[in-house]
């Protein structure tokens, strides 16, 4: 009945169902933050938004920067000319020694995080490239702490993030680790030949995540792709032991979907792709400021959120009983470029002005109100109080479809706005407001 849509769980997975915690679905926001060697090339065709886009093509142009490994390696690939004429064709790993992260500044990271109102943060640990961000046992000398950096990433966010009190969590890719297990490039969808499927790489993930949980006591542990088939049935190394230290350490923590059809706390969806997981149970959009998750240096404003997209997606997103986590894309150094800093920035400006009536909320049943594109129109509840956003010019008259017998429509109340009610419609008229995103009434529930 909690994902009334998904398949049986392994019997052995059982044991950790349960309620999801009450403070994941208060949350509503998360900042996910993609940094690895690819930060240095930086480069991906910013074609569109995943989910819209056939694969074939998907893959040869791939707008996501963290997959310049597999994009150059693909016969005749925009990004694998690129790679030749920039450098040389040289070997992937260089880029881990030219990453030298030196402007980097976890705390400066965190409190543009925590400006933007987010109650959770997640970095990738180690992506498909398999480079780890922290010292993970087995990695020999491939990972941060050892070469390019030569700091403990992973250490430094958890740390800022604790704190300012935003909870943190882990990325990890289980599925894919391009160094582990060489394949040769994905050119359509990742079919479960192209993952390492050996129980050495399942024990190479186990340790990598319970050392995780150890040293760093995420709360949300987020992977990617796959869990190594290996380390699924019940065993010493697996993944059923991974979950058994997880939730040991933090009862109240959170995984996501993708550690195989195995156990999960909430579904996942990414940009337009697997809307689908988007139903009744607990569930987060993830989605970069433009259309990689890596630092795309192709990318400018022509195909990223702006202030005003960000809170309507977000708004989009938390009416409908869903979370965003939002990626924003290091650079080599360290920073925040300026494009995604003005989005967060401006998120967070509205945030502080309306976060109450978002954070915490739940969506408003649709035999209340209903939203609206044309104007833009959505809804929350918090206690008996119902909250309309509406997204339009100063000046625009907007007539909400809401139920006069179920919302107390002639007490409803605005300060960017002015409203009217007759013959049992509210009409909002749109104000001046100086904030990027929609302004916002308040009309109590009867
Ligand atoms: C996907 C990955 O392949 C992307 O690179 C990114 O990490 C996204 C969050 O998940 O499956």
């Amino acid at each position: 009945a909690m994902f009334k849509d998904a398949p049986e769980r392994p019997q052995q997975y059982r044991q950790f169902e349960r309620e999801t915690p009450a403070w994941f679905k208060d949350a509503k926001l998360g900042i996910f933050v993609h940094w690895g060697p690819y930060s240095v090339p930086a480069w991906g065709e910013p074609i569109g938004a995943l989910g819209t886009i056939d694969e074939e093509e998907w893959f040869r142009h791939n707008p996501y920067a963290e997959w310049y490994y597999n994009t150059i390696r693909i016969d005749g690939s925009p990004a694998g000319r690129h790679h030749e004429e920039t450098y040389g064709g040289a070997d992937y790993d260089t880029f881990l020694d030219l990453w030298k992260a030196e402007a980097f500044d976890a705390d400066a990271v965190m409190d543009l995080v925590a400006a933007t109102g987010a109650r959770y943060f997640v970095p990738t640990s180690k992506h498909h490239d398999g480079v780890a961000l922290w010292e993970a046992p087995g990695t020999g000398d491939r990972n941060t702490v050892r070469r390019g950096p030569e700091r403990d990433l992973i250490g430094e966010f958890r740390d800022a993030a604790e704190r300012r009190g935003i909870r943190f969590g882990v990325y990890y890719s289980g599925g894919l680790d391009w160094h582990f297990s060489q394949s040769p490039p994905i050119v359509r969808h990742i079919d479960d030949t192209l993952r390492p499927r050996d129980k050495a790489y399942a024990d190479y993930a186990f340790d990598h995540v319970a050392d995780l949980i150890e040293k760093y006591r995420p709360e949300l542990l987020w992977g990617d792709i796959e869990y190594p088939d290996a380390g699924k049935p019940e065993g010493d190394k697996s993944l059923v032991e991974l979950f058994r230290r997880f939730y040991a350490a933090r009862p109240e923590g959170v995984a996501n979907d993708r550690w195989g059809e195995t156990h999960w706390d909430f579904r996942t969806s990414e940009y337009e792709q697997g809307r689908d997981s988007e139903g009744d149970g607990a569930w987060e959009n993830c989605r970069g400021v433009g259309f990689s998750f890596g630092h795309n240096r192709l990318e400018d404003e022509s195909h990223s959120l702006s202030g005003q997209g960000a809170v309507r997606h977000f708004l989009d997103v938390v009416s409908r009983g869903g979370n965003l986590l939002l990626n924003i894309g290091l650079t080599a150094s360290g920073e925040v470029t300026a494009l995604q800093r003005r989005t967060l920035e401006a998120l967070g400006a509205w945030n502080a002005a309306h976060g109450d009536a978002v954070f915490g909320s739940r969506p408003l049943a649709a035999g209340l109100a209903r939203p609206a594109d044309e104007p833009w129109v959505r809804w929350t509840r918090t206690g008996q109080t119902a909250h309309a956003f509406v997204d339009a010019p100063a000046g625009t008259r907007v007539a909400l479809d809401a139920d006069a017998a179920a919302l107390d429509l002639a007490s409803a109340t605005a300060t960017e706005a002015t409203t009217e009610t007759a013959g049992g419609v509210l009409t909002v008229t749109v104000g001046n407001h100086a904030l990027a995103g929609p302004v916002r009434v308040d009309i109590p529930l009867r």
